[in-house]
Formats: structure tokens, sequence, C-alpha cells
């Protein structure tokens, strides 16, 4: 018995364990049902595997006054269950058992209070037999416990007569059901006594047709008769066979696990699909306003460089201006998200990108979070996202079952909601790195000024001697370069040297400007693409491993 355990053990042990991983893995993907099934079929398993392995649990199942309880009695050798004539006569199931030592907990799991010990000696040791009551019973409670009962046992011999035996009730709700059972099944044709002899085969032969259109070829089929006895020590050897096998137990349960793998998936299907960008990337871009953002940056560059490097005479007309980037409020924020200076956070900071369209208000903690005012997505560009969005799902969803392909359908968008807010934020947070001032801005600034207070050295000079010559006063020595005296060439070198300053100060900032676009460009579209890939392509991925480790179960469980 030790080796039987062994050798069944490990293979059955590993496919519940897969068909339990499978079943974890559906939850919320599959019906409520196959799910469930499975788990019970998983649960129940682990129980029978700990009960008496010794004893093999066979039940005459079968419509009513096919001679069940008759079959049983004539099997264990005296009357045990009544016999009737009103039907239906059984109505709760009872035990006859052969050497039944040790079967207490095993009846005891499946709630048959009647036990008796059988009184034929006929080999059999180790047989627990079930009467039932009919299946096909007006009673509803009869029915139920065959029902919970046909779940249980291992071993099911199906009892039917030469009038009902092909009966849709038993085809219908039983055999065909129980087609992966064909291994635990035996069919008995009882009553045959009350067939003429010719046509005893032509009736076997009628049922065998029946069986195997069930599913359920190979499965022993037995003419009997409880009355005179006839057929019953074929029956009682087959039987005898199952029971010394001791294996029925573990057939019964592999082929619970395999139904209820059927019913969780199909073997065949198919491998899952990719999670991939599409045009995400790009419509999440034009949604966040990224092509503003990188014209922005350029000219915001330009505007703040002629503010610090150019002409001190002119450069305030410039600030009068407004600040490209700060009308965005790039660059205005700390990288934490908190606003800085003077501008505050509200409504009119940018509220839309994507699918999601609602006003974002402070965060959970009570923080303002830092948004830039770029435009909200247009309906377009929201739309557009949202097509990306689906495509990503329907690609990643292509050949996968119905009902995963949902999942992952869902998965694509589960996380939509977020999507606006995370966008806008990596392009407040990575275009703000483009406001950095160059070192040289500086530079140039001084130079200015010092160019600048040349000029006006020079233009003092000048009106002092203007004055002076006007009070009719002696003039002084006038120093001079060249011909040109030294107050000519202050004023009039240095707004010279300060325009021009300006004006290599501005080429600088418009190739300057245009590199900082390329680059902050370049810096948005990646940091864009991964917020897609954290929000959409991440749960996608997420779903479809699910997938795969589920199939992955599934095939172990029917291995
Ligand atoms: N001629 C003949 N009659 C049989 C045979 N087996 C059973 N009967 C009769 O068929 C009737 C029903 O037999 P039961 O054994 O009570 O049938 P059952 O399947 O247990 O019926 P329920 O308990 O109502 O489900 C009784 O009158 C039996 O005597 C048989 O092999 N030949
Ligand atoms: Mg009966």
């Amino acid at each position: 018995m030790k080796l039987l355990r062994r050798k069944e053990g490990p293979s059955l042990d590993s496919r519940l364990a897969a068909l339990l991983e499978a079943a974890e893995l559906a939850e919320g993907r599959l019906p409520e049902e196959a799910v469930s099934g499975a788990r019970a079929v998983a649960e129940r398993a682990g129980v029978r595997r700990t009960l008496s392995i010794d004893h093999t649990v066979a039940a005459l199942a079968g419509a009513t006054g096919s001679g069940k309880s008759s079959l049983y009695n004539a099997l264990a050798g005296t009357d045990l269950a009544a016999v009737g004539v009103v039907r239906p006569t059984t109505s709760a199931a009872q035990a006859a058992l052969w050497d039944g030592e040790g079967a207490g907990p095993l009846l005891d799991w499946l709630d048959i209070p009647q036990r008796h010990p059988a009184a034929s000696a006929s080999g059999l040791s180790g047989l627990v037999l079930l009467d039932l009551p009919d299946h096909d019973s007006i009673q509803v409670s009869h029915r139920l416990e065959v029902d919970r009962l046909v779940e249980l046992v291992d071993l099911l011999v199906w009892v039917v007569d030469p009038q009902k035996y092909a009966d849709a009730a038993l085809h219908d709700r039983y055999l065909r059901r129980l087609a992966a059972h064909r291994g635990v099944m035996l069919v008995v044709l009882n009553q045959v006594d009350r067939l003429p002899e010719s046509a005893v085969d032509r009736c076997l032969r009628d049922l065998r047709r029946l069986l195997d259109e069930d599913g359920l070829a190979g499965v022993p089929v037995l003419a009997v008769s409880a009355r005179t006895g006839a057929g019953l020590a074929e029956l009682r050897a087959l039987l005898n066979d199952r029971v010394a096998e001791r294996k029925s137990w573990s057939t019964r349960l592999t082929a619970d696990i395999t139904t209820a793998a059927a019913r969780l998936g199909a073997p065949e299907e198919a491998p899952p699909g990719q999670a991939t960008d599409r045009a995400l990337t790009a419509a999440l871009c034009e949604a966040a306003g990224v092509p503003l953002v990188v014209e922005a940056v350029a000219k915001g560059h330009r505007h703040r460089a002629v503010v610090a490097t150019g002409w001190p005479v002119t450069r305030w007309i410039r600030k009068l201006r407004p600040d490209p980037l700060r009308r965005l409020r790039i660059g205005t924020m700390t990288p934490a998200g908190g606003p800085v200076g003077e501008l505050p956070a509200t409504g009119s900071s940018r509220q839309s990108a994507g699918s999601s369209g609602q006003v974002q208000g402070p965060g959970p903690g009570g923080e303002v979070v830092g948004r830039t005012s770029v435009p909200a997505a247009s309906a377009v560009q929201t739309a557009r996202v949202e097509t990306a969005i689906r495509d990503v799902g329907e690609a990643a969803a292509a050949d996968l079952p119905g009902p995963w392909a949902a999942a992952v359908r869902q998965a694509a968008r589960s996380r939509s909601q977020e999507l606006a807010d995370a966008v806008d934020r990596v392009v407040a947070t990575t275009s703000a790195r483009a406001t950095r001032r160059p070192r040289w801005w500086r530079a140039v600034n001084v130079l200015q000024w010092l160019v600048f207070a040349a000029m006006l050295a020079g233009g003092l000079w000048l009106g002092g001697l203007f004055g002076m010559d006007y009070l009719r006063l002696p003039q002084p020595p006038l120093p001079t370069v060249g011909v040109v005296p030294w107050p000519t060439v202050l004023l009039v070198g240095g707004a010279l040297a300060g325009v021009l300053i300006a004006l290599l100060s501005r080429l600088a900032a418009w190739a300057g400007g245009r590199r900082r676009a390329r680059r902050t460009s370049r810096a948005l579209r990646t940091a864009v693409g991964r917020v897609g890939d954290d929000l959409v392509l991440t749960p996608v991925r997420a779903e479809l491993d699910r997938y795969a480790h589920f199939t992955e179960a599934l095939t172990r469980a029917r291995a």
C-alpha cells in the first residue's frame, strides 16, 4: 500500500497544486463557477487522499426501480436494503462493507450513517458498496443526495434496466458529463431475466452505442439479473479487480482534475501576445502639449538670454514682454512639485490630457501638485490617447481566449485616469531642467555693464566739457586716441560695443535655444514614454504574465 501511495502521490499532488494555482490566477477573470469548481475539486481531493485508500467506495446509481437495492442485497449476500414495489423505495444512501475496518472516517466524510457488514465472503475485501436513492426521483432530496455522492465516490456503477436505459435524464445529466470518469465507471444492465434471450444482445448493443455517443467508449457493460443471479459472478469479479487495484480513488480524483481544468480553459489556447507601445507615446506627447512646451523652451531661452545679456539701454523693453516658459508655468516649480514664487496653483492650470478630464485639486496629502499651464488636451487629442490605449490592449489581447482578452483590455485602461496628471508632472519636471541659465550670460552681463559704464563715463565727460564751454571756462587738456578725443571714444565705442555684444549674444542664444529645444524634446518623449509604460504597458504585461502562468499551471494540471 505504501508503495502505491508513493507511486500515485506526487503526480496527483503536483496536479492538484497546479489546478489550485490556475484557479487562483483565473480569479476574477473566468466565470466564478469554473473557478470555485476547481477549488472544490482541489479541496475534495485533499480530503479523500488523507482517508483510507485501502477502501474503494463504489456506488450503485440509477433510476428508480432499476434494481439498485436488489443488486446491493444480492452482492452483500443478505437483505440489507428494502426492495419495494412502491417507487421510490430508497430515500437515504446506505453502505455495505467488506472488511470495513478503518473505513469509518471515510464514511463519516461521505456522511453515510447507515453501515452494515456484508455477509458474502466472496473476496471484495476493501469494498464499500453504496445503495443510492434514485437519480430521477420525484423527491428533490433523493436527487440532491445522488448528486452529492456521485461527486465523492471512487467508483460509479450505473444500474439500468431494459425499459429505461436510454433515458435522457441519465445520459444528459450524468453520463455525458462524466466522460472523463470512464476509468472509474461500470454500467450494469439489470433485469435481463425479463428479456427474451435474443433481445439481451440487441439491448446490450444499443446501450453500448449510446454510451459511445456519451464519450464513454471502453466502459465495461454487464448484463445481470439481481433476481436470478445471472451475470453477478462477472460483476463481482470486475468489482474485485478494481478493489484489489486500490487505484479507483486516485483515478477518480485525476478525472476530477481533468474536468475542472477543462472548465477553466481549452488546451490549445494561444500563447500570450505582446505589450507594445504602438502610437501611445506620440499621442500622449501631443495631448500633453509637448510641441508647445518645446517651442516655449526655445523661445523662453532666447527671451531670458536677451533679458540677461541684452544692451542695458534697451533690455527693459524685453522685460515688458511675457516670458514664454513662465506663461506655461515651466521652471516655476520645485522638483517636488510645489510651486515656487508668485504663481498660484489655481484651476487655470492644466486639467486634462488623456482620458481623465476631471479637475485635479490638491494631492492626497493636501500638498498642491505642481502643474503646468499648458492648455488642456483637445477632444481630438484625448480621443487619440484613448485610441492608442485601446490599440495597446487589442494588440496584446489578440489570440487570447475571450475572458482573458477582456482582462488584458481592461488592464490597458486600468490606470488611464492617472495618465493626465502623471504626464503633466513629468512635462513640468523634465522641461524645468531646460530653464537652467548658462554661465556665460553672467559674464556677458558683467561685460555689458562695464561697457555701459564706459559709455556713461564718456557721456558724462562730454557733458562736463560741454558745460565748461558753455560757462566759458578754460578747457582742460583733452586726451585723444589718434584724432578722436577719449570721451567720444568711450561714448560711441561703448554704445557700439554694447549693441554688438547684444547682437552676438542673441545669435548664441538663438542657437542655444534650438539645441535646448531639441534636447528637451528628446527628454520629454522619453519621460512621457516611461509614464505610458508605467501606467498602460506595465498593467498589460502583468495581465499577460498572469495568463502565461495560468496556461502553464493548467498544462501541469492536465499532465
Ligand atoms: N425481474 C426482475 N425484477 C427485478 C430485478 N431487480 C429488481 N427487480 C424488481 O424491481 C423492483 C425495484 O427494485 P429495487 O431494488 O427496489 O429498485 P431500486 O433501484 O432500488 O429503486 P429505488 O430504491 O426506488 O431507487 C422490485 O420490485 C424488484 O423486485 C431483476 O433483476 N429482475
Ligand atoms: Mg432502492
